[in-house]
């Protein structure tokens, strides 16, 4: 006998609707339907649904007919309502189970459609969705995967959930107005005394079209108070975790000396290039970006430089498939 197959959708907690999707034979789908609503739907078509066991009613929901082979059911997301609703499938011989891509994503067209449409809601930065898009016409060309697509899958990784990005550097040069630039909403307060961001301020932005977690970290003071110098072993530690350090600086502020080796990548750049002693200050040479954030000027570049340390063009533009597994996580070997 077929067995038809659900999972939830949502997680199981308070809210105002849950999903759940159902998989099967569609005669096997038909007969749980007809269990719930007054009249079965179509393909494409959704019904009004009433759940009820033998302690009375569950609740009214809606079904939803994707395809012949797959439904969902959305009651209220009740937490009560949807123990009573699992105790419901379970009696009508339905099985909790991972469901596969293409029952979760009936409209996409092949296997391969489905995995990337998963893959695309798993994914933190926009940039995925350019390697997504034609993914099956993508694996169609690209033949057996090698191990060089394995390893260019663990750099990809960085699409998939947001990397720390940490700024660091003297107090007082512009990472606070830099970061609310790049955010362009006011979330680290700026001010010309030394000392004001005493904790990390993160915030998530799009680095050319890779999501971030960038922390805002207080500033290496001249001579630290003993808050300011616990609030720097914090940071240093934030420091220690982050995928790119950017080491910033402004004329005349000399470059913070990094406290321990670091695995991380660091982008120098200078800030407060708007002022006239930028032209010829002595830190602008070794700065791979210089810009402005009062001025808006050079945040662009600064956010591309941010991008290719961590994900490199060659990576985004090379045509073969991303080699991701079953699971939407990048295959590792
Ligand atoms: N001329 C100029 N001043 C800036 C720029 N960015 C920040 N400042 C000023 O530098 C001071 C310190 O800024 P803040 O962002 O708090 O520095 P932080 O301590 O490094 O976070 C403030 O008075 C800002 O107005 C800039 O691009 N150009
Ligand atoms: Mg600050």
């Amino acid at each position: 006998m077929s067995r038809l197959r659900w999972a939830w959708s949502t997680p199981m907690q308070p809210g105002a609707i849950a999903l759940v999707t159902i998989h099967g034979e569609p005669a096997a789908l038909d007969a749980l339907l007809a269990n719930c609503c007054r009249r079965v739907p179509a393909d494409g078509a959704t019904a009004r649904c009433h759940f009820a066991d033998p302690l009375g009613t569950i609740d009214d929901g809606v079904a939803v007919r994707a395809s012949s082979t797959t439904a969902m059911l959305m009651p209220h997301g009740g937490v009560r309502i949807a123990q009573r609703l699992q105790a419901w499938l379970r009696s009508h011989g339905a099985i909790e189970d991972p469901l596969p891509d293409h029952a979760l994503f009936p409209e996409s067209g092949d296997r391969h459609a489905a995995a990337a449409a998963r893959m695309a809601g798993r994914c933190a930065s926009r940039r995925a969705l350019g390697l997504l898009r034609d993914h099956a016409a993508r694996v169609e060309r690209s033949g057996p995967m090698t191990a060089r697509d394995r390893a260019r899958a663990e750099r990809l990784r960085v699409l998939v959930d947001p990397p720390t990005v940490v700024i660091a550097g003297p107090s007082n040069v512009g990472k606070s107005t830099l970061t609310n630039a790049l955010a362009r909403r006011t979330v680290s307060v700026t001010d010309g005394s030394a000392g004001t961001t005493r904790d990390p301020v993160p915030v998530r932005l799009d680095l050319d079209g890779v999501t971030v977690d960038w922390i805002d970290l207080p500033g290496s003071l001249d001579r630290p108070s003993a808050i300011d110098a616990s609030a720097a072993a914090i940071a240093s530690r934030i420091a220690a975790t982050a995928r790119v350090i950017v080491l910033a600086t402004a004329p005349g502020r000399g470059w913070p000396v990094l406290a321990s080796p670091t695995h991380s990548t660091v982008v120098r750049i200078l800030l407060q290039d708007d002022r006239p002693e930028a032209a010829t200050c002595i830190e602008r040479g070794q700065a791979l970006i210089t810009c402005s954030a009062q001025q808006s000027i050079g945040l662009g570049e600064l956010a591309l430089a941010i991008r290719r340390a961590l994900v490199s063009d060659d990576d985004l533009d090379d045509p073969r498939a991303w080699a991701f597994d079953g699971d939407q996580s990048p295959i590792v070997e």
